[in-house]
């Protein structure tokens, strides 16, 4: 099988997964004539085409099928599960973020009183996120402490956009 995704192509594929029901209609030729593969492609909207190889007499690669598939695509997404303050000085925050553009780790800003002060990456183990949104790895979590001036402060995360997209998200504030 070769296939191709928005005219380019994308990789070669044996169909040599069993498929039972395939070898009981098609007697002779025995059941491993299944595929099921996965080829990367691009954020957004693309067209993916299956070709099956001719093999020995015959005279065309058949086009077995078309389809447009929606990669999910935009904005960096996520949240802020907790900002405590830790000891004098200093602030914990908590939380997760992915950008549905690429399974790496979303950088991260954090701002205390509105003053940038911490570029840090999304990249801690959460498997509780990687199980909500599939596809993405468990890497996506954040745990980070930052020095602070005493007393109350208003601590607010960005998650940094990565490939398309149109801002980066303000993933929440906390007070301590
Ligand atoms: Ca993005």
């Amino acid at each position: 099988m070769h296939v191709y995704v928005d005219g380019r192509f994308a990789g070669e594929r044996l169909a040599s997964r069993p498929r039972g029901d395939v070898g009981a209609v098609h007697r002779g030729y025995g059941p491993d004539h299944g595929f099921d593969t996965t080829v990367d492609v691009p954020a957004g909207r693309s067209t993916v085409c299956v070709y099956a190889i001719n093999a020995g007499p015959g005279t065309a690669n058949p086009l077995l099928r078309c389809t447009v598939v929606q990669s999910p695509t935009g904005n960096p997404f996520g949240s802020i599960d907790a900002v405590t303050s830790t000891g004098p000085g200093q602030v914990r925050v908590q939380g997760w973020a992915i950008d549905p553009d690429t399974v790496a780790p979303v950088r991260m800003h954090v701002y205390v009183d509105g003053v940038f002060t911490a570029d840090v990456e999304a990249s801690t183990w959460r498997p509780d996120v990687g199980a909500a949104f599939a596809g993405y790895g468990n890497n996506h979590g954040f745990d980070t402490t930052v020095a602070v001036a005493p007393g109350g402060r208003l601590v607010c995360v960005f998650a940094l956009n990565a490939g398309p997209g149109t801002a980066n998200t303000l993933l929440g504030c906390g007070q301590t």
